[in-house]
């Protein structure tokens, strides 16, 4: 079997992401109110270029054509997110019936087309009135995502069946409100703690409310998540350092919703820190049935005895995420890098998968919710021809259905992105689409891993 005859499942979810903020700009329309990213990409020195996602790629008034690019992608499902401003412009209880009418039209849309829509929360576009009163740091939040989510299922749940909570709850809370690099920029490590527990809460409280609701369903968390290996294994401070970040990229919300509490090795290092957040029966408030996981991945990450500036984040138990490109990085790897500076790992999938499946058999499946690789295409005569993209998804996709094949349960696979877009701290710059978007006209040019991926998919469609 050739490499476009890979063959999963006949069930497979094939589908492409994408976030609101990322794509949908009109920042100013029907009533939208304003997030911590409007605030943070006005803030000078914070993303590359200044640029903001005012505009973004005009999605809000061209979903349409966006459609029907997925249409003739020929995927079967479509994970986009929900801005909660434009619901709550205010982060209160008044709504904003043109935002929800936004997403009626949105998910209209794709049902017609035959696309299963499959709904994000929340991916980081926080109403700005919620962060003024502590944003995931406070307590509150969990109470407000709630009823977020309630209003979002009785509008919506007629016709979505699938629902992600919340994207990447570390990035929210490390990238954050620890190192500042994403909205609202806070730097503050008793701030991250706080939101590592809020978010988990959170997912927990959102997805007993969407159950009420709606019993049948079908409710997962989507974490960043990688394998990090050891490159000095003979140094105990590596095996520390790693076990630390294990828990805290990949263990801590797993174990929050499967077991109500937290990895022991990151209870130990926040001490009373993590405590002060902390309130009677939060153990049986953090556990709750999930339906599936949904994993991002980008790529591994490679670790060596610590060099002396790596101590301070060390210190603070965070790792530099994903590993930056430096002498920890083994050779071959380090010569391949995407625009985003991050390294090729494609076995690192499958083998995700089957961690996943071996130390949490009680997860019922997982769902890849995305995956994908930023590079500087150029577009020559009408053509992006995006070999290196190409090659990064097939190589994960094959990587992926080994472990399919071997009875690891993954449902799906979502590639990141469906287009070109807003790529948060680092503006338009870096592009990560299987379409190209000109940010002058925003037209839409498929690329060549668009074709590729068309190919994959068509070849694993029952016909
Ligand atoms: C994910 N990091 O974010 C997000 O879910 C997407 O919105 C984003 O566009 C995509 O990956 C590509 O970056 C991450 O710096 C952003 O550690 C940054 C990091 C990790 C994940």
């Amino acid at each position: 079997m050739g490499p476009s005859t890979m063959k999963f499942p006949d069930q497979f979810i094939w589908g492409t992401a994408s976030s609101s903020y990322q794509i949908e700009g009109a920042f100013d329309v029907d009533g939208r109110g304003v997030s911590i990213w409007d605030t943070f990409s006005r803030t000078p020195g914070k993303v590359q270029n200044g640029d903001t996602g005012d505009l973004a790629c005009d999605h809000y008034n061209r979903f349409h054509e966006d459609i029907a690019l997925m249409k003739d992608l020929g995927v079967s499902a479509y994970r986009f997110s929900i801005a909660w401003p434009r619901l709550f412009p205010n982060g209160d209880e008044v709504r904003e019936q043109r935002g929800f009418d936004f997403y009626d039209r949105l998910i209209d849309a794709l049902i017609a087309a035959d696309i299963e829509p499959m709904v994000t929360l929340y991916h980081w576009d926080l109403p700005q009135a919620l962060e003024d009163k502590g944003g995931w740091a406070s307590r509150e939040i969990v109470d407000k995502f709630e009823h977020y989510a309630k209003a979002c299922v009785e509008a919506y749940g007629d016709r979505v069946q699938n629902w992600i909570t919340l994207n990447e709850p570390w990035c929210v809370s490390w990238l954050g409100y620890s190192n500042g690099v994403h909205a609202p920029g806070k730097k503050d490590f008793n701030l991250a703690i706080a939101s590592s527990h809020h978010t988990a809460l959170a997912h927990a409280a959102a997805t007993r409310v969407i159950r009420s609701y709606k019993p049948d369903a079908i409710i997962g968390l989507t974490l960043n998540m990688n394998n990090i290996h050891n490159e000095s294994p003979d140094d105990q401070e590596v095996i520390d350092f790693i076990e630390l970040n294990d828990c805290n990229i990949n263990r801590w919300w797993i174990e929050a919703f499967t077991t109500g509490e937290y990895p022991q090795p990151l209870v130990n290092l926040y001490g009373d820190r993590l405590q002060s957040f902390m309130m009677p029966g939060d153990k049986e408030l953090l556990k709750v049935k999930t339906d599936f996981l949904g994993i991002n991945f980008y790529c591994d990450s490679f670790v060596r005895s610590p060099r002396p500036e790596d101590k301070p984040a060390i210190e603070r138990g965070f790792m530099p995420f994903p590993q930056r490109v430096d002498d920890s990085l083994p050779k071959s790897l380090a010569s391949d890098l995407t625009a985003m500076g991050w390294i090729v790992t494609p076995d690192g999938l499958g083998n995700l998968v089957r961690r996943v499946h071996r130390d949490w058999p009680e997860i019922p499946y997982m769902v890849i919710t995305e995956n994908g690789a930023a590079y500087d295409d150029v577009k020559k005569d009408g053509k992006v021809q995006d070999e290196k993209r190409t090659d990064y998804l097939t190589s994960h996709l094959r990587s992926l259905q080994l472990a399919v094949n071997e009875g690891v349960p993954v449902k799906g696979y979502f590639a990141w992105s469906l287009m070109d877009n807003f790529e948060w701290a680092e503006g338009y710059g870096k592009r990560f689409g299987i379409v190209h978007v000109d940010y002058q006209t925003f037209e839409r040019t498929p690329k060549q891993s668009f074709y590729k991926f068309k190919e994959i998919i068509a070849a694993n469609s029952a016909t």
